[in-house]
Order: structure tokens, then C-alpha cells, then sequence
């Protein structure tokens, strides 16, 4: 039976032939790589464009992805390569995340429904994907700054090959690619950046820069109707040569001459645009006219975000990244779940603004994903949108503080690293009371390595009073956000992304202790020391190991900085074994940081410690689930790694404390055993 679900689409009508439940493409089934979109006559690329749409949403429905900002780059995709040579010349993607078509084109339709899985292609690109990629992203901006160094490169090595960069307009607001411009323009290497104006971030795009290119755009229009009024005024019979040139002087005199794109001119690159970024015809010709120009061009593409499915026109912010959709009703599904660690964070800090005047919101193009786009709707005075603009969205919060204000950055654990040295520099050398929120702070799930929140606690735990915490539920999370705006110093705030375990919220927000944790469980054999949203499969592995006669406290760390020692000392004394669990890299994380606590003088002697955490690997994308089983952070995993390190402690003889609690066959016999020792240290970890 040949079922069909057929695309919602602006032009209304069903794109592809079915043919005995298979849907038949005329023209995108002929095309694997490039070469064989050359084939296609240039008069047949809207209809392919057309199947690219369908296909994208077939198949994004189902996988979930970036779909609105793929929609809007498929005829400027098509000409691209229609004109140029992948992978000779080579194509540098900005964030990567609209690099759908491109993959399409290139080899990777076939396991395009593997998009965003586990062990399935990536949703951005990737050079181990294939050699169509030269460059792998995720974060925004750093295409014009590869794309030049490729051309340098190719200019040093005698080769002639073109170089194509490609930016979004939400993509320039970030300053690398202004740093990218200017050397671009400094080193006049021949180029093609093409800007992909869409007016949109993931929401609306902000700032000067965005005022700049709709001016453009404007200018153009303006040039447009002047040149029909102009027509008009000639065709007057007898005064309307006269009247022409006197609007043309009033026209001049009032308001200048507008030069588009002026400046990109000034940073040294040739302006050509705008260019309009569904139409092939213009696009390729466009191309083909500016490919074998000296020195650096700008093409400055206009292209609509969603284009072909309403729904995601209208709303392109909300069809960004989407999950798993009906394409017939737009309807995504949702599995119910409790609410998650953004939208509580979003309605507690709404909550004590409303007590508290000081409380501003930053957010870095990121209004949705963060939460901040509800604090907005009550506090618009209060909320700053600084673009893709992390350095200055962290030195912004800075000054702000230094006025009186107490700035909370909303930012993902990954992009946070964009501004490493402003967290330094501007913050915590002058010891600023600014907040971080970090979302998604641990795994990430299909997003995949460039978005993994792995590394922030390494990253902020040397900077001097910086506090670093983290909630073991969302109702902590609230306690937390507000003793770190109270708190009169930086304070890193990390959750992680999804949903929150449901717990009760508490009516009135508390206060946690700066520097104190928590026990969860008491136990004298071993103590699991969690941290963050950890404590919960923490507390699920202790009840498995008890089952097997093992007394196991835990303990709800909550702090990384200050740590507290008291209670780590507690139960070093205690058990001689402490088990560390994080969703962070182990190196510099949550772990290192105990190690470093047992290593000072008050420390209790011969403790082994064993750390729970990522390795030094890179992780990759897939559902959260799997990930973290691959990785052995699932309750199960971290059952069998603890289980097993146990058994090794046993096969040296206990854990060298005077106490073997633990039998050749998984029991607890709690059998003395020898001298104390020094701390032995398992630094394995897991992945
Ligand atoms: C450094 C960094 N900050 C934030 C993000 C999150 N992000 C992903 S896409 C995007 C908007 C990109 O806008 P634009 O470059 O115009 O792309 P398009 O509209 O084509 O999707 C943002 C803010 C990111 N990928 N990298």
C-alpha cells in the first residue's frame, strides 16, 4: 500500500510521484555526489529543490534536527555545488547544523535517516564523515577564520583551488567572525564568504550589525522603486527629463549615496548582493561570475528560514531544532515528562526578580533554548540578548555588577567555554557577583561532541573565588540559583539538560549553605560521592550493592568549590573508600578535585578512591540513554564498575586500610586485613 504523508508546504502541492509504497524522486534519486547533480539541467533545480524539501522533512520528522534553517539554504546548497567542485574546492559551513543538503549531495542520503542517532551521522559536519567536510563545527562563527588559513594554505602550496565560507547572519554577531573578516581583508587571498541572511538567529537576530544588512536590503528595494519612479517621470511627455534630474539631485543631496555592503567594503572584501537565496538561476550565475575574482568576495545571500513548510516559515525559531514531528499537523511528539531544569530555572529566576529589582537576565542567541525568552515576556528591561556574542555577553555582566546589578548568564556549559577568558579576566579576577546558569552541563544526547557539556568544571575550578555548584534535583536547582545571586562572587551554577526528577518545588525558594553537602544515605563500607544530577542513579546503584550486603553511604557533594572537606574527611575516615561520580570529564572534574582535598595534610590517611566519569575521550551523539550506557554511566554501568573495582581491591588484598570487607565472591565479610597505607588512587574511569 503506498502511504503517504505529504508536506504542509507554501506552494500546497505533493512534490513526489509514489510508486508502489516508495517514493520516487525524479531527480534527487539520480544524484549521489556532486557530479551528478551537474547533470541536471538548470532549468529542473527548482523541482529537485523541491524533492530536497520533502526529503529533508520526511526525514526530519522522523529523527528530529535542524529543520527550519535547512529548509532555507537548499537552492543556495544546489548552486554551490552545481558550480563548484567539492571536495576540491572546499565548502567551510558555519555552526554546521544547516549542512543537511550538503550531506544529501554528498554521498550521505543512504544513512540520512541515521541523522542525530547513535553511531549514525552526525547533525553537523563532520571531516570523519566524509571528505566533503573540511571542518567540523557546532559552535557558531569560525567558518570565515578556517575558510582563510584553507586558502592561505592552497596559496602557499601552489594550488588553485576556490574556498567557500559560508555565515549565517546570526553566525557574524559572533566577534571571531569579525576577527576572520578582518583578517581576510587584511590578507587578500582569493575567497567567497557567502552570507546567508535570514534575519534569524535561532530567534530573530539582534544588534547593529542586523540593522545593517535589513539597510542593505532596504537600500535595494529603495534603488528599485527610485528606478520605476525614475521610468515613470521620463515617460512624461516634454518636462519629465527635467523632473528626473531634479528628484535626482534632491534624492542625492538628502540622502546620500547608499553603498551596500559598505562595510564589508571597508574590511577589504568586494561586496556583491543581495542576492536572492531561492532563486538558482541568480544564485548560480552569481557564482559563476565571482568564482574566478582576485582578492576576497562577499556574497551577501538573502534566503527565508523554513522555507517550503509554513509552519516552520512562521515560526522558524520553534522549527530550529526540532524534535520528531507530524508533518500533516506540525504536531511534535512529546513523550510527557516532568518539567525540565530550563523551565524551572526560567520560573525561579522570574520568581526573585520580582522581589528583587538587581536581577538581570543575559542570554547569548540563545532566548529558547535557556529559558531567558520567558523572563523576557515579564522583564523586557531587564533581559539582554547580546547576539552570538558570549565574550561580551560575560564582560557585559561584569560591568553590570560592578553597578549595582546582579547579572545571571544563561549559557550552555559548551558555549560558556567561547569566553574563558572573560569568566578570567572580567569576573573572577575582580571577584564580580555574576551568575552562571550552564544548561545542559553533562551529556547532551544528539547534539553530540561539540555540545557536550564536559568541561566546565575543569575549566573554572583553578579561577580564584569562583564557586562551582551544582543540584542534585530542580527543586535544589531553585535553592541554588538563589544562593548564588545572593552570593557576593562569581558562581557557576551547572545542570544538566532534560527533565528534572518531579520532585515537589518548595513555595518559597531556599538558600543552600555555600560549601556544604549533603548525606543522603549513611554507610561505613564504601561512600559513593555524587555530584549534581548524579546523586540520583547514585542513590539507585547503593541499593543494589546493599542488596549484596554492602553498607554504602552516599553522599550529595553538592559543591565542587568550596568542597566540603568535613564531610568528605567523614567519610574517608570511615570507610577508606570513596567512589566519585560525575556526568563531566574525570580529568580536572569533580573527581580530581577530591583527590586534591585528600591529598592535604588534615586529609585522613589511606583512602582509595576511585572516579566515576568520562574519559579523555571525545563523546559522541545519540539518545542521552545510550550514550550514557555506552559510556557506563547508567545505573548499570555504574553498579558494574564499582562491583568490579571492588573485586580488584579484593585481589590486592582490601582496600589496605586494616579492612577487607569484601569477598572473592562479591560478598561483604568485613575480615581485618594489615596495615594502613597511604591513599591508593584508581584513576580509571569510564569511557
Ligand atoms: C558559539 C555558539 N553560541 C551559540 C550557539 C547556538 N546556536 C546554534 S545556531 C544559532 C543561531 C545561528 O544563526 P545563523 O548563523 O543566522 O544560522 P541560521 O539562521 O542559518 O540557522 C545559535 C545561537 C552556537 N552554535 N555556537
Amino acid at each position: 500500500m503506498t502511504v503517504r504523508t505529504h508536506c504542509v508546504t507554501s506552494l500546497g502541492f505533493l512534490y513526489n510521484v509514489h510508486f508502489k509504497g516508495y517514493v520516487m524522486n525524479k531527480f534527487l534519486d539520480q544524484i549521489e555526489f556532486p557530479d551528478d547533480l551537474k547533470k541536471v539541467k538548470r532549468e529542473d533545480l527548482p523541482q529537485l529543490a523541491r524533492e530536497i524539501r520533502d526529503a529533508l522533512l520526511e526525514s526530519i520528522s522522523k529523527t528530529g534536527g535542524h529543520l527550519s534553517s535547512n529548509l532555507g539554504v537548499v537552492e543556495l546548497t544546489l548552486a554551490m555545488h552545481y558550480v563548484f567542485d567539492s571536495p576540491t574546492d572546499k565548502f567551510v559551513w558555519y555552526v554546521g547544523h544547516q549542512s543537511y543538503v550538503h550531506k544529501l549531495l554528498t554521498g550521505r542520503r543512504k544513512d540520512f535517516h541515521t541523522l542525530r542517532k547513535y553511531k549514525g551521522l552526525s547533525g553537523f559536519t563532520r571531516r570523519e564523515e566524509s571528505p566533503h567536510d573540511h571542518w567540523n563545527c557546532g559552535h557558531g562563527g569560525t567558518s570565515i577564520s578556517a575558510a582563510i588559513a584553507f586558502a592561505k594554505a592552497r596559496d602557499l602550496s601552489k594550488k588553485d583551488h576556490k574556498i567557500i565560507a559560508v555565515i549565517g547572519d546570526g553566525s557574524l554577531t559572533a566577534g571571531m567572525a569579525f576577527e576572520g573578516l578582518n583578517h581576510t581583508g587584511h590578507l587578500k587571498s582569493d575567497m567567497i564568504v557567502v552570507l546567508n541572511d535570514n534575519e534569524m538567529a535561532i530567534a530573530r537576530n539582534v544588534g547593529g550589525l542586523s540593522a545593517h544588512l535589513s539597510k542593505i536590503m532596504t537600500g535595494q528595494v529603495m534603488i528599485k522603486i527610485k528606478q520605476e519612479i525614475d521610468q515613470m517621470l521620463l515617460a512624461i511627455p516634454g518636462i519629465g527629463k527635467d523632473i528626473s534630474r531634479y528628484a535626482h539631485r534632491l534624492d542625492e543631496a538628502i540622502m546620500g549615496v547608499f553603498i551596500p555592503g559598505r562595510l564589508f567594503e571597508d574590511l577589504g572584501l568586494r561586496y556583491v548582493g543581495p542576492v536572492d537565496g531561492h532563486d538558482t538561476e541568480t544564485l548560480i550565475d552569481t557564482f559563476n561570475t565571482i568564482k574566478d575574482l582576485k582578492g576576497p568576495t562577499l556574497v551577501h545571500v538573502v534566503t527565508r528560514k523554513g522555507k517550503g513548510y509554513e509552519l516552520a516559515e512562521e515560526k522558524a525559531d520553534v522549527w530550529h531544532g526540532a524534535s520528531p514531528f507530524d508533518v500533516e499537523t506540525g504536531e511534535f511528539h512529546k513523550k510527557k515528562a516532568n518539567p525540565n531544569y530550563t523551565s524551572v530555572f526560567a520560573e525561579a529566576l522570574i520568581d526573585l526578580a520580582k522581589k528583587d529589582e538587581k536581577i538581570i537576565a543575559i542570554t547569548a542567541a540563545m532566548p529558547d533554548g535557556t529559558g531567558i525568552k520567558k523572563f523576557e515576556k515579564v522583564f523586557p528591561e531587564r533581559t539582554f540578548d547580546v547576539g552570538m556574542a558570549e565574550q561580551h555577553g560575560v564582560a557585559f555582566a561584569g560591568a553590570l555588577s560592578i553597578d549595582g546589578f546582579k547579572p545571571v548568564v544563561a549559557i550552555y556549559s559548551t558555549f560558556l567555554q567561547r569566553a574563558y577568558d572573560q569568566v578570567v579576566h572580567d569576573i573572577c579576577l575582580m571577584n564580580l557577583s555574576v551568575t552562571f546558569a550552564m544548561d545542559r552541563a553533562g551529556l547532551v544526547g544528539e547534539d553530540g561532541a561539540t555540545h557536550q557539556g564536559l568541561f566546565d568544571i575543569a575549566y573554572l575550578r583553578t579561577l580564584p573565588n569562583m564557586v562551582i555548584m551544582a543540584p542534585k534535583d530542580e527543586n535544589e536547582m531553585r535553592s541554588m540559583l538563589k544562593t548564588s545571586i545572593d552570593h557576593p562572587g562569581p558562581v557557576a551554577l551547572r545542570y544538566p539538560r532534560g527533565a528534572g526528577l518531579g520532585v515537589p518545588l518548595d513555595d518559597e525558594i531556599q538558600t543552600v549553605e555555600i560549601g556544604k553537602g549533603e548525606v543522603i544515605e549513611d554507610g561505613s563500607d564504601i561512600a559513593i560521592i555524587a555530584y549534581g544530577h548524579m546523586v540520583q542513579p547514585a542513590v539507585e546503584v547503593a541499593e543494589m550493592l546493599q542488596q549484596e550486603g554492602i553498607s554504602v553511604a552516599v553522599v550529595n557533594a553538592r559543591f565542587v568549590k568550596p568542597m566540603d572537606k568535613e564531610l568528605l574527611y567523614k567519610f574517608a575516615a570511615k570507610t577508606h573508600c570513596l567512589i566519585t561520580l560525575e556526568e563531566h570529564s574525570v580529568q580536572g572534574g569533580f573527581g580530581s578535585a577530591v583527590l586534591e582535598a585528600l591529598q592535604e595534610d588534615e586529609a585522613p590517611a589511606g583512602t582509595r578512591v576511585k572516579c566515576i566519569g568520562v574519559g579523555d575521550i571525545v563523546v559522541e551523539h545519540g539518545a542521552p540513554a545510550l550514550v550514557r550506557k555506552d559510556l557506563k554511566l547508567d545505573v548499570q554501568g555504574i553498579y558494574e564498575t564499582i562491583t568490579g573495582y571492588l573485586s580488584t581491591v579484593i585481589k590486592a588484598g582490601g582496600n589496605g586500610t586494616g579492612k577487607k570487607w569484601f569477598s572473592e565472591n562479591g560478598k561483604k565479610s568485613n575480615v581485618e586485613n594489615g596495615a594502613k597505607g597511604a591513599h591508593k588512587v584508581e584513576h580509571s574511569v569510564n569511557g
